[in-house]
């Protein structure tokens, strides 16, 4: 007998955002809302054939831009709404035939602003069932401007390279990307903050033009998952504020120390500058030797795990959307692949699969 590819909806479940087995990853606040781009859930539900999120009237609207993964398959994009939304799963049955015993779902917001997505119900099939969901091992913490949020990009942070990297590693991500910031806290790009500040609230610097939510509150690093290890990819926005080298550099020793009151043995990896290609094969490389500087003061301060990624040569005219420079679609990939390349001579090998299993 053949077994329908979706079970027919019985009756539904609801689980309220409250679920201790709903594993919340990136930045929410206390109202159950997603800030900063790559925020998100996962859920581990054994017996799902059908899923509804019902969100909130603070929800970005008209709608937010989401990804979505099934069983750490690629991520497509989403456009949900306040109100109860139906997420598409494409549930297969599997090669024994059937329906999978479990699955994972992984949901982010994706957008490169107006991130806000207000979960109010999870809405499952009847029968189903949240079990937990176990982590990876690998966990990468991202700092960075819109270089690192893909922003022109038309799936955000998830075509972006942090956010491929940790899917090739198998690392789970966060990612506090703030495009326009400036690493001085200061106002750059309409940005009320610089990263040197926000990275230490709940909100991205959308708060500041969000009327639902105009303010800023601080962000309690116990709800992370923690990471194994953070990278930092900053400065082409103070460059543009004609911010000096040396005051560059005063303010990113003076983050990397609150940083190590958080993170104290991580390894942290300050990104160099791919800089600005031009269409004649020149690159225009802001704060040249900067970066290196900064990780040499570290270092000679004792701090012993603190590495400089040399990123001059990577990106190259094709690699980058002409009008505005940024990294395009292959572009962010060529990143990637090198940043993996760079991590594993470094040592670090990608996990060999997702302790969840599935299927
Ligand atoms: C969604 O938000 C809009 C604007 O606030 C509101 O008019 C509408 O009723 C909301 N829809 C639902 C289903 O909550
Ligand atoms: C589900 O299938 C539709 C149609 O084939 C496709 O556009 C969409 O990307 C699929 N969604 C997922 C999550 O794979
Ligand atoms: C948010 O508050 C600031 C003052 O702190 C004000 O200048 C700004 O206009 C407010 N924005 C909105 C959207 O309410
Ligand atoms: C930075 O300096 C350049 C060259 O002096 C100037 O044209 C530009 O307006 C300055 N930018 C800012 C934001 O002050
Ligand atoms: C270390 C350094 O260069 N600090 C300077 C940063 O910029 C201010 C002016 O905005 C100077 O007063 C500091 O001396």
């Amino acid at each position: 007998m053949a077994v329908p590819a979706v079970a027919v909806i019985a009756s539904s479940n609801v689980v309220l955002p409250s679920h201790p087995l709903i594993w919340y990853h990136g930045r929410w606040d206390s109202s159950r809302g997603t800030w900063w781009t790559g925020s998100g859930l996962t859920l581990h539900v054994e017996g799902l054939s059908s899923l509804s999120l019902q969100l909130g009237r603070k929800t970005t609207q008209p709608s937010v831009a989401v990804g979505l993964s099934v069983n750490y398959g690629p991520f497509t994009d989403l456009k949900l709404t306040n109100g109860t939304n139906q997420i598409p799963l494409n549930i297969t049955a599997t090669p024994r035939g059937g329906l999978p015993r479990s699955l994972v779902i992984r949901l982010n917001v994706q957008g490169w602003q107006n991130n806000n997505m207000y979960l109010e119900k999870i809405i499952l099939n009847n029968g189903a069932k949240i079990l937990p969901y176990a982590p990876s091992r690998l966990s990468f913490q991202f700092i960075g401007d819109s270089l690192s949020a893909g922003q022109y990009l038309s799936n955000g942070v998830d075509g972006a390279w942090p956010f491929l990297v940790a899917e090739t590693f198998k690392a789970e991500q966060s990612i506090q990307a703030q495009p326009g910031g400036c690493l001085t806290d200061q106002v750059c790009w309409g940005n009320a903050h610089g990263i040197s500040y926000q990275f230490f609230r709940t909100e991205d610097n959308g708060y500041y033009y969000n009327p639902n939510h105009n303010y800023t509150t601080p962000w309690d690093f116990h709800k992370d998952y923690p990471p194994t290890h953070v990278f930092i990819e900053a400065g082409a926005n103070d460059n543009a504020y004609n911010v000096s080298g040396a005051n560059l550099t005063t303010t990113y020793l003076g983050f990397i120390a609150k940083l190590r009151r958080i993170y104290p043995t991580q390894p942290i990896f300050v990104v160099g500058a791919w800089g600005w290609p031009d269409q004649d094969g020149t690159v225009y490389y802001y704060y040249d030797g900067v970066f290196e500087d900064v990780v040499a003061k570290r270092s000679a301060l004792g701090d012993k795990h603190i590495y400089f990624i040399d990123t001059k040569g990577w990106v190259g005219w094709d690699d980058i959307f002409s009008d505005n420079k940024h990294p395009n679609t292959p572009g962010h990939a060529h990143i990637a692949e090198q940043l993996t390349a760079w991590l594993q001579k470094w040592g670090l090998k990608p996990q060999k699969s997702w302790p969840t299993v599935v299927g």
